[in-house]
């Protein structure tokens, strides 16, 4: 637990990544965002590494940008692309780019880019009490961090427009019920239920559940033709691991499987 905020808590083939700037409810400033940026890099060069938990410190999860950094002198313009271009831009597609599944553990609000970086992970779970908003709305602004990318396709047209539009909060249960995260919980099994999945996931094919991910995330712009040549070369890719001879044999033997994963 070496980085102040983002806690980082390795475990048996995963780390916990904790956001941990609760006064703020762990909005996001400069230095949250490049310790963030370090933790995931880090977990993605350790090999051992071979799932994450991403969560946060206290009674929200994420509050987007910290807007005590944004308060401008009179006269001054803002300049909010940079920030989009440094930060949240190569935060989400390092999510999605992470050869390993990411769980999200939303333990409390997830609002603006929060909201946002929670539906990047890959498999989102939420306490019954949290709720995600889209609180761009509210300041004028749009929704980032892929908002209006996941979004539509979560929860489909009409729902994405009211969530953006609106900027209401939406509750866990309701988020489950349309398909816009995978579960919601009570509050007090949260993290339980995330180191019961990451755990499953740090004894996986991990090579083969990164091409997992590529694959949906390509099916997102594929026609069905790309994406059945995609298929075919990332199962050529995956066919070449040693954890898919590893899988059949241990089928064969009747045994579970130990899959070596990354390395
Ligand atoms: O700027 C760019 O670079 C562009 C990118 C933008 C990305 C974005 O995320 S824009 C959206 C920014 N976020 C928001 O607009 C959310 C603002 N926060 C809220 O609306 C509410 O705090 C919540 C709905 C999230 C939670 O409400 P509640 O009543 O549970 O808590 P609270 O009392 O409002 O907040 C607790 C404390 O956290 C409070 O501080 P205090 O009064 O105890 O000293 C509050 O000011 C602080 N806080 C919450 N969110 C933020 C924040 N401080 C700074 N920035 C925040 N985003």
């Amino acid at each position: 637990m070496e980085n102040q905020l983002v806690l980082v808590d390795r475990r048996e083939g995963y780390r916990v990544l904790t956001l941990n700037r609760p006064d703020r409810l762990n909005a996001f400033n400069e230095l949250m965002h490049a310790a963030l940026h370090d933790a995931l890099a880090e977990a993605e060069a350790d090999a051992g590494c071979r799932a994450l938990i991403l969560t946060g410190a206290g009674r929200g999860f994420c509050a987007g940008q910290d807007l005590s950094d944004r308060v401008f002198e009179p006269g001054q313009v803002p300049d909010l692309s940079a920030t989009i271009e440094r930060h949240y831009n190569p935060l989400v597609r390092a999510l999605r780019r992470l050869p390993m599944p990411v769980v999200c553990a939303v333990n409390g609000v997830a609002a603006g880019a929060g909201a946002n970086i929670a539906t990047a992970c890959d498999i989102v779970i939420a306490a019954r009490s949290a709720k995600f908003i889209q609180a761009f709305a509210k300041l004028g602004l749009v929704p980032d961090s892929g908002g209006t990318w996941f979004l539509p396709r979560l929860v489909g047209r009409a729902r994405a427009h009211a969530l953006a539009l609106l900027a209401e909060p939406l509750t866990a249960e309701t988020a489950e019920s349309w398909g816009m995260i995978w579960k919601a919980v009570d509050d007090d099994t949260l993290m339980d239920e995330a180191h019961r999945l990451a755990s499953h996931f740090a004894v996986q094919p991990t090579v083969g559940l990164g091409l997992i991910k590529q694959a949906l995330d390509a099916s997102e712009f594929n026609d069905l033709d790309r994406q059945l040549d995609l298929e075919r070369d990332l199962q050529g890719q995956a066919g070449r691991t040693p954890d898919y001879i590893e899988g059949v044999t241990a089928f064969f033997e009747k045994r579970q499987p130990r899959f070596r994963g990354r390395g």
